[in-house]
């Protein structure tokens, strides 16, 4: 099967489905289609060709059959692969990681906005501005922090539910905000963030990221040029 992905450095909703694959070392082939937004571009082309929301990621099988958005790939991936722990296998923590993913899949919408995954730069004085003058912001992380927190004094770690899951994959891409925007967070949820950024699996799609070359303007509110 293929996986069509966004560019690796700012694509973080291709990052949950890249890393949960290549955490279960699931076979498949990546198939990165790079941004350009303008009318009539070969992203746009190619998007159109493959995903019926014209967004990333989606998953395609050999026969042609498609999923897409995010979560029902990890369930997809997971019910094709019912002798891997894609989600807990205990009953509540399973319906728990489906709570945080569903919660990151709709919420957290105002660290989503003002500090964008961008795996190559390092904003920490735009971090820190943001910081002292956003508690939209402040709420959000707070919330991130309680969330992890919870789950890890629940499971004792090193990943939200012991063992790395598709809820681990989900805050993949926020461990990156994290550290790139230097936020601040719980010793606990710290240690988290580090553990996520220290996976091979986000490792190798971090060494990706930074070897693109590619400045998309839209996802660069605070930068005019790499
Ligand atoms: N809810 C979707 C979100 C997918 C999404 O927004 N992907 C972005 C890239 S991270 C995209 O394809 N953007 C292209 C566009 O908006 O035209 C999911 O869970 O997969």
């Amino acid at each position: 099967m293929k996986l069509y992905i966004g560019n690796k450095n700012y694509s973080s909703w291709s990052m949950r489905s890249g890393v949960l694959l290549a955490a279960f070392r699931i076979p498949f082939e990546e198939v990165l289609l790079r941004f350009d937004f303008s009318p009539g571009s070969e992203w746009t082309r190619q998007i159109a060709g493959v995903s019926p929301t014209r967004r990333v990621p989606v998953l395609v099988e050999d026969n042609g059959f498609a999923v897409w958005e995010t979560l029902a790939i990890a369930e997809y991936v997971a019910d094709r692969h019912p002798e891997l722990a894609i989600w807990p296998r205990d009953v509540q923590a399973r319906a728990r990681a489906r709570s945080l993913c569903a919660e990151m899949h709709a919420g957290f919408t105002r660290l989503r906005t003002v500090c964008p995954m961008n795996i190559e730069a390092f904003f920490p004085d735009v971090g820190a501005r943001l910081w002292a003058e956003d508690e939209a912001l402040r709420a959000d992380v707070a919330r991130l922090d309680a969330a992890w927190s919870e789950a890890l004094a629940g499971s004792g770690g090193p990943f939200l539910f012991g063992e790395f899951s598709a809820a681990d994959a989900y805050f993949s891409p926020v461990a990156v905000r994290l550290s790139r925007f230097g936020l601040p967070v719980s010793e606990a949820a710290a240690a988290y963030r580090d553990a996520l950024l220290a996976h091979p699996a986000v490792q190798d799609w971090v060494a990706d990221a930074m070897r693109e070359q590619h400045f998309v303007a839209e996802d660069e509110p605070y930068r005019t040029a790499r």
